[in-house]
């Protein structure tokens, strides 16, 4: 028995669901786990030919609707988003910063040009969309941020940096957040644009196989169609957050999923004291621990799933997803690790790649300590950010 059939998970799901988180298995299996090792090992990914293999495969933005987008369910996108990161976070962040990120705010914020200039090709594969929100001294707190845009005439000046950006440096299109006069603004930004520049950071230990970026803002000046009109104020980077964040709710458990596999399989091969290592009881605790830990994630996951198709989900359970499945996640990765033993300290095996690449995701899309004070202020309405 493997341990989604344990909570018979396959029971939630409907027919174009299954056929859609199969389709993407395969595709992982056959064109990005033969390679992954390598791309994590070189610090590397060949994203532009990947991003237009996913484009093909119909992933890109597939829970938007119209402008070349599939316009499935929740549910399918975050099982899109588990066979992914069952490979690697890394290809996960791809397709999250791609479709949830990128694309969302130009379908959800911008006007009929930015849509019909940027998403058919985004949802392609053709063009690649960074999201600049994060600065070196403005992380949790994005409030605080000091890269702005300035009305000249009918042009706009954007000056400023951003820090830790998936896709910043390969990006044919960022979605910038600034500060105006007018509130935090959001801006669509040809990354061929005069006065952009990005550069990428070097030796990572997390997302090895990711391309994460600063950008740069020199007197940049942009049309005021570049302007997105629908989103002032945080809550437009915010409600982008939302729709990655629910990606990663799924997500993060495929990488927990692979790792626990990987651990169940070395188990059953490898003898000491003479007998399977699965024989022993420590090690049947340890995979029982973390197949239940994955199933309740995978529930949890599937409950949030179906209150977003209801459009009833609420940002305070995205951040109970996030913050659980993630923190859960993590741990599996660890503990499948501890049964490889020193071979599970070897890229051969994906457990220990999992668990480096869930430090970023702990990190990203709000910390742990950044969803743990989000659900405690609703359970409190106290509010301890500062
Ligand atoms: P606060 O006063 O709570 O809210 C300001 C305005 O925003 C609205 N709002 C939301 N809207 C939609 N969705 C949400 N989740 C929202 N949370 C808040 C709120 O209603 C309000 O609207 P209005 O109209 O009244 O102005 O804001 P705050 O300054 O106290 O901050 C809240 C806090 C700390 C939770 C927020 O700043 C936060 O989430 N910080 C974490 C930042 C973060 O997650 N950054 C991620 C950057 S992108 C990234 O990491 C990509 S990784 C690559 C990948 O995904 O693979
Ligand atoms: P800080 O905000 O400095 O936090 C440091 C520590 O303090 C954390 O443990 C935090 O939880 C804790 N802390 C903060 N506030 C409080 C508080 N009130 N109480 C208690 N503890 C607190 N950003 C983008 O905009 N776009 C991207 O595409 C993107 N991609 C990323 C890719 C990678 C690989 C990584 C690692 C990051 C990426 N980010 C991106 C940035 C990411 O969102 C930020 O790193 C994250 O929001 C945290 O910000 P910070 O790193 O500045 O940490």
């Amino acid at each position: 028995m493997d341990t989604t059939e344990l909570y018979a998970i396959d029971s939630l799901l409907d027919d174009e669901e299954r056929a859609i988180r199969d389709t993407v298995r395969d595709f992982g299996d056959r064109e990005l786990r033969p390679h992954i090792a390598t791309w994590f090992d070189e610090g590397r990914l060949p994203a532009r030919d990947l991003a237009r293999e996913l484009g093909k495969l119909g992933i890109l933005g597939m829970h938007l609707d119209g402008y070349g987008c599939a316009g499935t369910g929740s549910v399918a996108y975050g099982l899109a988003c588990q066979e992914m990161e069952a490979v690697d976070s890394g290809l996960r962040s791809l397709v999250s910063v791609q479709g949830s990120l990128a694309m969302y705010a130009i379908h959800h914020y911008g006007s009929e040009e930015q849509k019909q200039a940027w998403l058919p090709r985004m949802a392609a594969g053709e063009a690649i969309g960074c999201f600049g929100l994060t600065e070196s001294d403005a992380g949790s707190n994005p409030a605080s941020m000091r890269t702005n845009a300035k009305r000249d005439g009918a042009d706009w000046v954007l000056n400023g940096s951003k820090l830790w950006i998936t896709n910043g440096s390969i990006a044919d299109v960022a979605v910038v957040w600034a500060r105006t006069d007018d509130r935090i603004r959001g801006f669509v930004v040809p990354t061929d644009s005069t006065g952009f520049s990005a550069n990428e950071i070097q030796q990572k230990l997390s997302l090895r196989a990711s391309v994460t970026s600063e950008l740069v803002f020199e007197d940049l000046r942009l049309p005021g169609s570049a302007l997105l009109p629908e989103a002032a104020g945080l809550g437009g980077p915010l409600g982008c957050l939302n729709e990655a964040r629910f990606g990663i709710i799924f997500g993060a458990l495929g990488a927990a999923r692979d790792s626990l596999e990987v651990a169940v399989d070395y188990a059953r091969t490898r003898e000491v004291f003479d007998k399977p290592l699965s024989a022993y009881q420590l090690t049947q605790k340890k995979i029982v621990d973390m197949a239940v830990e994955l199933g309740n994630g995978m529930l949890l996951a599937m409950h949030l799933g179906r209150l977003k198709e209801a459009g009833t989900i609420t940002p305070e359970q995205v951040s109970v997803g996030k913050l659980n499945n993630v923190r859960k996640s993590i741990e599996i990765a660890r503990e499948a690790r501890t049964i490889l033993g020193a071979n599970g300290i070897s890229l051969e095996y994906s457990p220990i790649r999992h668990a480096a690449n869930l430090e970023s995701v702990l990190t990203y899309e709000g910390t742990t300590e950044v969803h743990t004070l989000v659900v405690g202020r609703a359970l409190t309405g106290e509010n301890a950010f500062s």
